[in-house]
């Protein structure tokens, strides 16, 4: 049989490096599906439960990778899935490559069955190219510029393919004429380093200022070793934006851990102590938690010249690779000989990880989800892959997981969409079958996505090397972090009506699959049902009972945030437990360890 264009598209995406593509089936992509199976599993159709998780997991294998992920949809109904999924790859700056089937061209612009307007719908999400093919000589160049434009813009791309189209016969090398396109294969990331001047106007601020606080985002992941030195030189403190979590282990003494709402207070203070701020690869937008304008000088690097200067009026920025240009930059510092910024920065440090675990030890009903947490973060093993959905769990991801060196975690940094965590976690076990992951969700986005999405792993998980396959849900009965949302910025009660999910039983459910389901909500009994996971033979659902009444306290709780909280209190169901909680966990910040 002739060499079709549909099976031309997956040969050349392999030789792109592309081996695994995730997607979900449909008649504007049914010559792709007989060209997979042409494939013979180079590259492999991965089936999912809905499109959007393909598309979280491509973004998924993005993050877990560093390669292009790509996805797969058909026309009208499953493209318009996608979306979600690729707008969270966007936001969070990952390569990703959506190939969508379209209606036959014969057809179109007749206001026919699963007729969008493809283009129009993805002109935002996937912006820098987006392009639908009507050609099989196009189709080369469409695949290439698909791929290298993602690559290197880090972002997302598409391409739209006619059902009819992708059957006919390939053209795999444009004729030699006017008005073709020949492309080829292949990107490397190029290194970025700016002028030595500005390097030394960087290094002139930083010299001269006394007490330096650095903050990594993902833009530093592969610097690690550039940062510490960085740090080290500069005698400064390191906090980390959420997407920059495994960017430095947090075992460190002068690494304060996770930034903003969801961060810590050794980072509250080490950006509002500081009369330097020095930003790498991280575009953390919320400026309360950044130093005041004017109070300290600022240097931001990274790589993609949009990003810099638009969270903090820098002095110097530095538009270059993390790792490079902090290469650069090193030999131009001279190290801080008096140290007392960063002895006030450990000591700061060492204090919250003392409160954190007392605050994890305090009682609740039935179970305090920071301890589950806290208990995981001992048994981390080596290597593992977390995920954590938006809702309280990011919250706990953020701050109670001691991130050791080798470890990766991701979440929804940008779009914080709800929806990830488990698709995130199956794209790191297809990646990475040796290495144990954990997805962290709450049981709002394991009702939303994850459950469904657990038969995928059902489908898949016996051909992974290593079984260790967990996900803890948070069982609380509540979209718990709008619950808290609600209170603490609106000053309203909790709204029953929005916020209590139906009850469910997440352990019996994945017995049902089955996996291991173990459902705790005695405290004492966390810390074996960890270990219980752990040495599990096969999937397990982690159903932990945990009380929506502990706050997920923001670092720095301002005075108005507090009375707003307080005059929500009044009305709310559960009043007296609300107040028992919050007071004491309050008081454990202020009197740590009494
Ligand atoms: C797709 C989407 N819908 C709604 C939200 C708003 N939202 C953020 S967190 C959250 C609650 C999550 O609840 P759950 O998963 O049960 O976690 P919990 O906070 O209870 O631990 C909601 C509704 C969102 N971020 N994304
Ligand atoms: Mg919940």
């Amino acid at each position: 049989m002739a060499k079709l264009v549909a099976d031309y598209v997956l040969q050349r995406l392999t030789k792109w490096g592309v081996h695994r593509i995730y997607g979900y089936p449909g008649d504007g992509i049914n010559a792709f599906l007989g060209a997979f199976d042409r494939a013979d599993g180079d590259p492999e159709f991965v089936q999912v439960r809905h499109e959007e998780m393909a598309a979280f997991m491509a973004c998924g294998h993005a993050k877990f990778t560093g390669e292009a992920g790509v996805c797969i949809a058909t026309s009208g109904p499953g493209a318009i899935h996608l979306l979600n999924g690729l707008y969270d790859a966007k936001l969070d700056h990952q390569p990703v490559v959506a190939i969508v089937g379209q209606q036959a061209r014969t057809s179109l612009g007749g206001n026919y069955q699963q007729e969008v307007d493809l283009e129009t719908l993805f002109k935002d999400v996937a912006h820098e190219y987006v392009h639908m093919a009507t050609q099989p000589a196009q189709m080369r160049h469409l695949v290439d510029r698909a791929m290298r434009i993602a690559l290197d813009q880090r972002t997302v791309t598409c391409i739209i393919v006619p059902n009819d189209l992708a059957g006919e016969k390939a053209v795999e090398t444009p004729p030699h004429e006017h008005g073709t396109v020949h492309s080829g294969i292949g990107y490397s990331r190029p290194r970025v380093v700016p002028f030595e001047a500005d390097l030394e106007r960087a290094a002139a601020v930083l010299n001269e200022s006394r007490k330096v606080a650095m903050l990594v985002g993902q833009g530093a992941k592969g610097a690690a070793d550039e940062v510490l030195e960085t740090a080290e030189t500069l005698g400064a403190g390191v906090a980390k934006a959420l997407l920059g979590k495994d960017v430095l282990p947090d075992d460190l003494p002068f690494v304060t851990g996770s930034i903003g709402l969801l961060g810590t207070k050794a980072s509250w203070d080490l950006m509002m102590g500081c009369d330097a701020f020095l930003m790498v690869g991280s575009s953390f937008p919320y400026s309360e938690f950044l130093p005041e304008e004017g109070q300290a000088r600022g240097v931001q690097i990274d790589v993609d010249g949009r990003m810099v200067g638009i969270r903090y009026p820098m002095d110097v920025n530095l538009v270059g690779d993390a790792k490079e240009t902090l290469r650069a930059l090193l030999p131009k510092l001279e190290r801080k000989e008096d140290r007392s910024w960063r002895e006030e920065i450990e000591k700061g440090v060492s204090e919250w990880w003392e409160l954190i675990e007392h605050r994890a030890q305090l009682p609740a009903d039935p179970l305090n989800p920071q301890r589950v947490f806290s208990e995981l973060s001992k048994r981390l093993p080596d290597g593992a892959i977390l995920t954590a959905d938006s809702g309280s769990a990011a919250n706990w991801y953020a701050r109670n997981l001691k991130f050791r060196r080798g470890m990766m975690g991701s979440l929804s940094g940008t779009l914080a969409t709800m929806g990830p965590g488990v698709p995130y976690a199956i794209a790191a076990k297809f990646a990475h079958p040796q290495r144990p992951v954990f997805a962290l969700v709450g049981d709002g986005a394991f009702q939303m996505n994850g459950m469904n999405e657990l038969l995928t792993v059902a489908k898949y998980w016996e051909r992974w090397g290593d079984p260790r396959f967990v996900v803890l849900v948070l069982h609380n009965d509540d979209l718990n972090q709008v619950t808290w949302e609600q209170r603490a910025m609106e000053g309203d009660p909790k709204y029953e009506a929005s916020q209590v999910l139906p009850d469910f039983p997440y352990a019996r459910y994945a017995e049902l699959l089955g996996f291991l389901g173990i459902r705790v909500d005695d405290p004492d009994e966390v810390g074996p049902a960890w270990d219980e996971a752990l040495s599990a033979d096969r999937p397990v659902v982690f159903e932990a009972l945990t009380d929506p009444e502990v706050p997920p306290l923001p670092p720095h709780i301002t005075l108005k945030e507090a009375k707003a909280f307080m005059s929500s209190v009044p009305g709310e169901p559960d009043r007296g437990a609300v107040v028992k909680q919050s007071f004491r966990q309050k008081l454990e910040e202020l009197l740590p360890g009494r």
